[in-house]
């Protein structure tokens, strides 16, 4: 039961900020070209329609961006990205367009030229349609 609640209270939380704005600081996200270095445990997770799954990113040194990829490979479902400062504060969400591609990935650069705050950086995916279960890695 407690198991329950707590993904139920996960849910609201990436659904109660679909409506927000993007952030108003300097941070951005662009458009990765890498497909090095991913940073984040690349593992294969699998999400369906409306769940949202959780990832964390430590920084723990002095930098100016770090790459997110997110790739399903299955342009015809459509998962979106929330990404979150160790503060907790939504610096953004994001579409498969985001990297100016519909391809079923979203690679981008979380981007803030007076440093990435340091401290874990959650990433959440949200299902936001998929069509059975897709595969994704992050
Ligand atoms: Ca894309
Ligand atoms: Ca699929």
């Amino acid at each position: 039961m407690k198991r329950i609640a707590i993904a139920f209270l996960v849910f609201l939380l990436c659904v109660s900020v679909a409506s927000a704005s993007s952030s108003e600081t300097a941070i951005e996200a662009v458009s990765s070209g890498s497909n090095g270095d991913i940073g984040i445990l690349s593992l294969g997770y699998t999400i369906t329609q409306g769940d949202s799954n959780w990832h964390y990113k430590p920084i723990t040194t002095s930098v100016t961006r770090f790459n997110i990829d997110l790739n399903w490979g299955d342009k015809t479902d459509s998962l979106k990205l929330y990404v979150y400062d160790p503060s907790n504060n939504l610096v953004g969400y994001y579409y498969d367009s985001a990297d100016g591609k519909i391809n079923g990935r979203i690679n981008i650069d979380i981007v803030d030229y007076s440093g990435i705050e340091q401290g874990t950086w959650s990433i959440c995916v949200y299902g936001y349609s998929v069509s059975g279960t897709e595969d994704y890695s992050i």
